[in-house]
């Protein structure tokens, strides 16, 4: 439901009851760490390099698009969107994969992104944890240490010591986009909050996990999160049902950090999504919305919020063993910008609240001058006012915040050489127009407005476009009263001593489509708005405008289209040739709205995708453990006797089986264990095994070559029993084979983070057989031991482009058949779709070419059948594991690959591992396998570069062989 405009009449008695006294006498308390003041603050905001800035930023994390030429888009995603920061997590398990090893390269080496961020005009706010949550196998916890985590501050100091070399270059003191740098995330064991990282200047910061005091006088500045909607599994949500507006903010604010910005590390933007949600990320999306956006991000406004930053702008994907138990591959988040980089309607009103902070400073610094919930019934209407401009905002909502909408209104304040003394329309932006001053408003259609300027005498009033204005000059105000059409109507006034000004009316859909790409200034921070880039124009119609210069009356224009696209710009008075992505507009013509006006033509190129339903694939089976000739390949004896785990074993002797104690901490696991039987040995009864894998985990377990069952309920823990009988078992040894998942490591928990001296139990919750035995024998005819098999070298994994979260402990996963390179001609000719036949492990391997148009970003998914079936399937592309598909849990089916991972000129290397856990056909075959396009933009970042290891290199030079 829309929030009806404000009646004038009800503006007036708001207005009248606290007419603007100003300006108000307040002593500047600008303060900084001692460091620099190259980022300081007051009581009402940050100042970066001196200018009072309001930081308007969005969280994206690099490693969740391993991609590093792609950085880039995102970027300029963000800055398209009016955002002037964006937050980053750094991952402390991908960057220091064993103890001693800080890897900051490929994917880990963020040295690219603050680059494009730094050229492009983007702050940035580092996150390096160590600990960050984030839905990350253990919050990033590298599983080294999670075996032991009393050595906790001690295991991060290599990881530290690298990261913060690499954010330290790259501070804004040096040259760089860093402002601000956050210690710790809402894990509060110790680690150092208190210790400055040597070599970093900019303030420092906590992010508590909401209004519980922690860690206040830690850091230079505090802050905390909220996610008014739940964080997690968005996708089970009834998106019709919402919550209230915590009113709270301001005061605890006030209370706990006078004379500090209000500061949202982190707001929710989206929310996290679960195994087995109904849903999945279109419910997430439906329930954290546009509506959302304003309710929500206006009343942090109204608690004279400042620094707020959106956690997600883009979600991205948490690729292969990079999830944290309960999170699947997507990590979409139904963020404004999706997981294939495409931008939504939730892009769309950021960028509108992002333009309206942008160009309006007077908001940067504003008092309370009260919350008025009676003036007008129903209304909820926080009255802001900048003491030293005397201008006012009004921000509105219902009384009841489940009525979905809020706006800002705006009084009394000067834009360029004008005044404006009202508009009940909804501010967007304004532009110098060769010399007279255009305001850009916008509403809802259907709806009248009002607004007033301080214009002298007899105005002149010219509007065209679709809506009717009426002026009323009441000397020194100049009335506009209009019922909104969807379109844009430009208004021209003139007043009787020549002054000239233009109201640009949109609609809020017109409004959507517009862009204020900033032109660049002078010196090191040329692109950045605040310090020395201008917004001289103003453009509708592309799907993304990414970058714009002005060279005399030279335009040239870098975005996006996925159609023939009229382009209308505001701005030049005159301009003589206008560029497209470097290629001249031949036909600019002028409208009579004064705009330049050209076409931007489209066809939509060939599109050639392989049918992966009718492509050739090859077939070997990945379960020769179940063997008992078995050779023993890539597995190590499990042979430890003791854990300082919090979670000891609940029975089985003597071998603890965790795989994380043996350096596995992601990915399949393969335990083997034997027994010995002959004719004078009891045979037992039955094979019991607890396997512990996290709620979505699966297990299957083998007595020999014979399948006794999955072992997958939905537990933390599974306890079964398999029934053996005598006819199973082998004279001699015999083998149990356990296969299961590491779901990833669980999170700290609430009742961790915010207890001060806590233990972060979870962190520690085993992945293994926490119990194993065999029923009817007694303690000394019992297994003889155990062998493990993880990730191939573990730790010391060699992969060092896909990290240490790439791969898993299936035996095509050691043997490198994910591979591209790897020689499956030898394999037999089968297909998905065909499957296995019966339950176990298979791999199906295929190839193909790409030749995709260049100039265009074509985001390209792999899609499952979403039918149920008892299995579970990996999805590797080049090498890259981009998804794991859970058949009977889901909710994913879909897995976006982006160019980089594919190429998208060459040849690639697709495969399926297919885990039949049932015996029933739909099981045991994956019944269709898609490769699709989501869409095809003329545009892009271009440059996109690929980079896949292959088979002899990570396999081959190992000593491997190919079968
Ligand atoms: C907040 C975390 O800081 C962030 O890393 C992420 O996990 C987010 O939750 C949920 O997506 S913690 C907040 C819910 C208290």
């Amino acid at each position: 439901m829309q929030l009806v405009p404000l009646h004038i009449s009800a503006l007036a008695r708001l207005h009248d009851k606290n007419p603007p006294i100003f300006p108000r006498s307040f002593a500047s308390s600008r303060s900084n760490n001692g460091l620099t003041q190259a980022v300081e603050w007051d009581e009402y905001s940050f100042f970066v390099l001196g200018n009072r800035t309001f930081i308007q930023s969005g969280e994206f994390h690099m490693w969740r698009l391993p991609v590093p030429s792609l950085w880039r888009d995102i970027v300029q995603k963000a800055k398209s969107a009016g955002l002037n920061t964006i937050s980053v997590y750094f991952h402390w398990g991908l960057t220091n994969p064993h103890s001693g090893e800080v890897d900051l390269t490929g994917i880990n080496d963020f040295q690219p992104f603050f680059d494009a961020a730094k050229e492009e005009g983007i702050w940035v706010i580092a996150r390096p944890g160590p600990y960050i949550n984030s839905e990350t196998s253990t919050g990033g916890v590298p599983g080294h240490l999670r075996s032991n985590d009393t050595f906790y501050h001690d295991a991060w100091q290599d990881y530290w010591t690298g990261v913060i070399g690499l954010i330290a270059k790259n501070q804004v003191t040096q040259g760089g986009p860093i402002i601000l740098l956050q210690i710790e995330n809402e894990y509060y064991n110790g680690p150092g909050q208190n210790d400055r990282p040597v070599g970093v200047v900019v303030p420092t910061f906590v992010n508590d996990a909401g209004e519980f005091n922690n860690l206040v006088n830690d850091t230079d500045i505090y802050g905390f999160d909220a996610y008014p909607f739940s964080a997690s599994n968005c996708g089970n949500a009834d998106p019709t049902v919402w919550r209230d507006v915590a009113t709270t903010w301001r005061s605890y604010f006030d209370a706990t950090v006078p004379g500090q910005p209000h500061f949202f590390p982190e707001f929710q933007g989206g929310s996290a999504d679960n195994w087995g949600s109904t849903g999945g990320y279109g419910t997430c999306r439906e329930l954290v919305n546009t509506n959302f956006q304003r309710v929500f991000f206006h009343q942090l406004w109204a608690s004279g919020v400042t620094a707020e930053n959106f956690y997600m702008f883009y979600g991205g994907t948490t690729w292969a063993q990079l999830p944290y138990s309960q999170g699947y591959t997507s990590y979409d988040y139904g963020a404004p910008v999706n997981e294939q980089r495409q931008i939504t309607a939730k892009h769309a009103e950021l960028k509108l609240q992002s333009l309206f902070l942008r160009s309006f400073s007077d908001f940067y610094m504003t008092d309370l001058i009260e919350v008025d919930t009676t003036t007008v019934p129903s209304l909820y209407i926080t009255h802001l006012q900048n003491p030293v401009q005397g201008s006012s905002f009004y921000i509105f909502r219902h009384n009841d915040a489940t009525i979905k909408d809020s706006f800002v209104i705006a009084t009394d304040f000067v834009f360029g050489s004008s005044t404006l003394r009202y508009s009940t329309a909804s501010l967007l932006t304004w532009l110098d127009l060769s010399g007279s001053d255009m305001l850009v408003v916008y509403g809802y259609a259907g709806q009248s407005y009002e607004m007033a300027f301080e214009l002298s005498g007899p105005v002149t009033l010219s509007a065209i476009g679709p809506t009717q204005i009426q002026g009323t000059a009441t000397d020194p105000t100049f009335t506009l009263n209009f019922s909104l059409s969807p379109g844009r109507t430009l208004v021209h006034l003139t007043a009787a001593d020549g002054k000239e000004l233009a109201v640009l009316i949109a609609d809020y859909d017109a409004a959507t489509t517009l862009w204020q790409p900033t032109i660049a200034g002078d010196g090191n921070y040329a692109n950045y708005i605040g310090v020395s880039a201008s917004t001289p124009l103003l453009i509708s119609g592309p799907y993304l405008v990414r970058n714009a210069s002005l060279n005399g009356q030279q335009l040239a224009l870098w975005g996006d289209v996925a159609e023939t696209t009229t382009v209308n710009i505001f701005g030049p008075r005159a301009l003589s040739s206008v560029e497209w992505n470097n290629v001249p507009l031949g036909n600019l013509t002028q409208t009579r709205q004064g705009t330049w006006q050209a076409t931007i033509s489209f066809s939509q190129p060939a599109v050639t995708l392989p049918d992966l339903g009718s492509a050739t694939w090859r077939f070997r089976d990945s379960l020769p453990e179940i063997q008992p000739d078995f050779d023993g390949f890539a597995m190590i004896p499990a042979n430890q006797m003791t854990t300082t785990s919090v979670f000891p074993p609940y029975y089985g002797a003597p071998w603890i089986l965790y795989a994380d104690q043996y350096g596995f901490h992601a990915g399949n696991l393969v335990w083997r264990g034997t027994f010995l039987h002959d004719s004078n040995t009891t045979a037992p009864t039955a094979v019991n095994v607890s396997a512990s894998g996290a709620l979505n985990f699966a297990a299957s377990v083998w007595l020999n070559t014979h399948y006794l069952g999955p072992s997958d309920t939905r537990g933390r823990t599974n306890n079964n029993s398999f029934p053996v009988t005598e006819d199973l078992l082998l004279t001699g040894e015999n083998h149990v084979v356990v296969l299961q998942d590491h779901m990833g490591g669980d999170l700290s928990g609430q009742d961790v983070c915010c207890t001060p001296g806590g233990r972060a139990r979870d962190l520690q919750q085993p992945r293994g057989l926490q119990g194993y035995y065999l029923v009817g024998r007694d303690a000394s005819a019992q297994f003889t031991g155990w062998t493990l098999a993880g990730n191939f070298m573990g730790e010391r994994h060699p992969d060092t482009v896909r990290k240490i979260y790439n791969e898993g402990g299936l035996y095509g996963e050691r043997k490198g058949w994910h591979l591209p390179g790897f020689d499956d001609s030898a394999w037999e000719e089968r297909t998905p779709f065909e499957g296995l036949g019966q339950p176990g492990v298979g791999f199906f391997r295929t190839t193909f070419t790409l030749d995709l148009p260049q100039g265009y970003d074509i985001p390209l998914s792999f899609v499952f059948d979403s039918a149920v079936g008892h299995y579970r399937s990996q999805l590797y592309v080049n090498g890259w594991q981009m998804g794991k598909r859970i058949a009977n849990i889901g909710p994913q089916s879909a897995f976006p690959v982006h160019e980089g991972v594919l190429d998208y000129h060459g040849e690639n290397t697709v495969v399926l591992s297919l885990w039949a856990l049932g015996n029933g056909t739909a099981d045991t075959r994956i019944p269709s396998f898609k490769l699709v396009a989501n869409g095809t933009y003329a545009g892009g970042v271009r440059g996109i570069a690929t980079n896949n290891p292959d088979w002899d290199e990570l396999r081959g030079k190992y000593g491997v062989s190919f079968d």
